[in-house]
């Protein structure tokens, strides 16, 4: 017997409580069932088999263009987060992610990156030294060793047995603000330090397959030593290849708290839209620490290719490409 719609609502209000959804996230969910054409109906018109990504800030624009060009060659949804990362890991411009990234407090830029599949399937480096390419360099670990996660030192000597090229990370630019940062020495994370963050990235196949990557130098004159999300598995990045993927940009301390990428991922598991569950997963991080002074924004995508991304703050935004039409879209906020 069909349930009605008043229990049908009753009891998903039940689990929402079990599952600690804030009343907001719950009205939303509700409007969203009410709703004659949700958005979520808009975006998934279109064809699992349209390849799609979405990429974090501006740099999002180049790197999807990179991943999509990486698919029409052949590649599957791993294949284009890794053209797509490595693009942006390249540019000595940005000052967040790969080379020329800004260093640590120490002076030294240590680099964080993680990628996942459809299946379950991860790999991470953490705390990596002198290598340009860190999310080749956790795709390899996932594909070819026993382990999900390498650190430091043993990261740098498998990236030395895959013949990976060593390079000084830290150019002219990077050192010449930290130089002046040194003077006064004085750590406070800034909130969209530049538009051109840490890079998450999220990606469909024409075959329907999810995967996502994230990489990054981390905060900024961060404490020697110092990982932050995005290498972490459920922080910085978590896909299910059954309802979608999420990834994080922000302060990674906040992030890490909160399980933010995987709780993103949950609560699309439990029926929110890539949206909400970016909205939810913001507001557990705001009611739970002060978050004047911090940024986090996460991005979603469901397996259908629907979207959505949400932040603290204003400033945070994203690039959503689908097949060749791309768009750089200014996330919701607060
Ligand atoms: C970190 N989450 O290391 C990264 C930094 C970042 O936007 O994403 N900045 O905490």
């Amino acid at each position: 017997m069909t349930k009605s719609r008043r229990t049908f609502l009753n009891e998903a209000a039940q689990i929402a409580g079990a599952l600690g959804l804030g009343r907001f996230a719950w009205n939303r969910f509700e409007d969203q069932l009410n709703a004659e054409a949700p958005a979520r109906a808009i975006h998934s018109s279109h064809s699992v088999s349209t390849p799609t990504m979405v990429s974090t800030w501006n740099h999002g624009i180049l790197a999807n263009q990179a991943g999509l060009e990486a698919q029409s060659q052949g590649g599957n949804a791993l294949d284009m987060i890794e053209a797509a990362a490595r693009l942006v890991e390249s540019d000595a411009e940005g000052l967040s992610v790969g080379l020329g990234g800004l260093p640590d407090r120490d002076g030294h830029v240590t680099l964080d990156a993680c990628i996942m599949d459809h299946t379950g399937n991860a790999g991470s480096v953490c705390f990596v030294q002198g290598i340009e390419h860190p999310l080749s360099l956790a795709r390899r670990v996932m594909e070819d060793t026993p382990h999900v996660m390498l650190s430091g030192a043993g990261a740098e000597q498998y990236a030395r047995e895959l013949d990976f090229p060593q390079i000084n990370l830290l150019t002219p630019k990077a050192q010449k603000a930290w130089e002046k940062w040194h003077i006064e020495s004085d750590y406070a994370p800034v909130i969209n330090r530049e538009n051109h963050d840490t890079i998450g990235l999220l990606a469909l196949d024409h075959e329907g397959r999810l995967a996502g990557g994230c990489t990054t130098s981390g905060v900024a004159y961060k404490m020697h030593g110092r990982v932050g999300d995005s290498p972490i598995i459920g922080a910085g990045l978590f896909v299910d290849g059954q309802y979608g993927g999420a990834t994080a940009t922000g302060l990674g301390e906040a992030v890490m708290r909160t399980v933010g990428s995987f709780l993103v991922v949950e609560l699309m598991r439990q029926g929110l839209s890539p949206q909400l569950a970016c909205e939810e997963a913001v507001h557990r991080i705001m009611n739970s620490m002060p978050t004047e002074d911090l940024q986090v924004g996460y991005l979603a995508m469901d397996r259908n290719g629907a979207v959505g991304g949400h932040a603290i703050h204003s400033g945070f935004n994203y690039a959503h490409t689908i097949g060749d039409e791309a768009a750089l879209i200014d996330a919701t906020h607060g």
